[in-house]
């Protein structure tokens, strides 16, 4: 019999792909397309061929040209539907492209242009439909070209207001269609505009908590996007869980310094990856695991498959990794030395009273042996490379 394979993706496992990854022809800003374009109903079929998917995810436009017709559009999604019901698979998140179209060139949002604001809003009300109709959960908002590419030409408070008056009057269009989607953010700091408004998804937490119905939108983090910024995406993962923010997440990976790379999920940075799998297992996370990536340029279809098939095997290893990690005796150990407790100590610490305060300021600490009290990260560090390493 042959032997089972241990990281075999299940549906359970909530991996997701989107049209625009998978489907991705391998066109950049230097070249023709690589692959040919493949439709809505092929792309589901591949991922069919795949195995072991939960879904697939879809701007308005992937799955609708933005000039169909009334009837090439219910064309398209009967094809899709059935696609669909034979691949077995769902459509967990949509979003809306209000970044592709010329109309869109100062943003949509944050567009200069009242007409174009109002049409961005039309827009996305349209694109909630279409998710909806597809049982979409997720609605994502990644703002593509709201920014500027030059300080002159907008102010960017005014525009940070714009976008607020847009996510409030959506949000509570949500409510009344009774859609039922959570809206999640997603920052990115640069391309396709030179500067982009809440460019990190701390900027995004930060003005989530100014909105009208706050608690019916988190954020979209993705590694490539905070990785450009040099940021630790494991830290931004940890502050959207602490927030109860993380809705959504994209994974795919980024090497430092480069052009919007859009690599595999962990293809690049193992370590990092490791740390998303990690908080993300032991934080209990729930929600969709999204790969947006796509395959290289040079890729035919049969490797855009072994890409997806990959993604998904990377992320499973790594799973079997931090099970691992969190079993191995000696690393807990050395966890255990490096944490001291003191319990009386927390009890003052935890909340503040002016008795409290007093206790604390009358408490005596050594300095010097705090000081000398031994960190081996080293050795900790060293562990965890072995044990990524497979020699561990
Ligand atoms: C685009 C972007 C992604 C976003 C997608 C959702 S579109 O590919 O680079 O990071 O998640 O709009
Ligand atoms: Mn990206
Ligand atoms: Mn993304």
């Amino acid at each position: 019999m042959a032997k089972q394979n241990p990281y075999a993706p299940t549906p359970a496992d909530r991996f997701t792909f989107g049209l625009w990854t998978v489907g991705n022809p391998g066109r950049d800003p230097f070249g023709e397309p690589t692959r040919p374009r493949l439709s809505p109903a092929q792309i589901v079929e591949l991922l069919g061929q795949v195995g072991g998917v939960h879904g697939v995810n879809f701007h308005d436009n992937d799955l609708v040209p933005i000039d169909a017709t009334q009837a090439e559009a219910e064309q398209i999604k009967r094809d899709f539907r059935k696609a669909l019901r034979r691949a077995r698979l769902r459509v967990p998140m949509a979003t809306t492209n209000l970044f592709t179209d010329p109309v869109f060139k100062d943003g949509a949002f944050t567009s200069n242009d009242a007409d174009v604001r109002a049409y961005a809003i039309q827009k996305t009300m349209n694109g909630m439909h279409l998710g909806a109709e597809f049982g979409a959960k997720t609605y994502v908002f990644w703002g593509g070209r709201e920014g500027t590419d030059t300080n002159v030409s907008k102010d960017p408070v005014q525009a940070t207001g714009w976008f607020r008056e847009a996510i409030n009057f959506l949000c509570r269009y949500n409510r009344d269609q009774r859609f039922g989607y959570r809206f999640a953010l997603e920052a990115k700091p640069n391309e396709p505009r030179g500067h982009i408004f809440a460019p990190v998804t701390g900027s995004m937490l930060g003005f989530i908590s100014t909105l009208d119905l706050p608690d019916m939108v988190g954020v979209n983090p993705e590694f490539a996007h905070e990785q450009m910024a040099g940021l630790n995406f494991p830290q931004v993962v940890a502050e959207a869980i602490d927030a109860g923010k993380l809705f959504h997440i994209d994974l795919n990976d980024q090497e430092a310094g480069r052009f919007d790379q859009d690599l595999r999920f962990a293809s690049q940075s193992y370590k990092h990856a490791f740390f998303v799998a990690k908080l993300l297992i032991d934080y209990r996370y729930r929600g969709p695991k999204h790969f947006d990536s796509h395959a290289y340029r040079t890729a035919d279809y049969a490797d855009v498959k072994a890409f997806a098939a990959g993604s998904m095997r990377s992320w499973k290893i790594l799973e079997a990794k931090v099970y691992r990690f969190n079993r191995d005796r000696r690393i807990q150990n050395l966890l255990g030395k490096i944490h001291h407790d003191r319990p009386q100590l927390a009890r003052l610490t935890r909340r503040y009273s002016k008795q409290n305060a007093k206790a604390i300021l009358n408490a005596e600490f050594n300095r010097k042996k705090l000081a000398a009290r031994p960190l081996p990260y080293e050795q900790l560090d060293q562990l965890l490379f072995d044990l990524l390493m497979g020699v561990r």
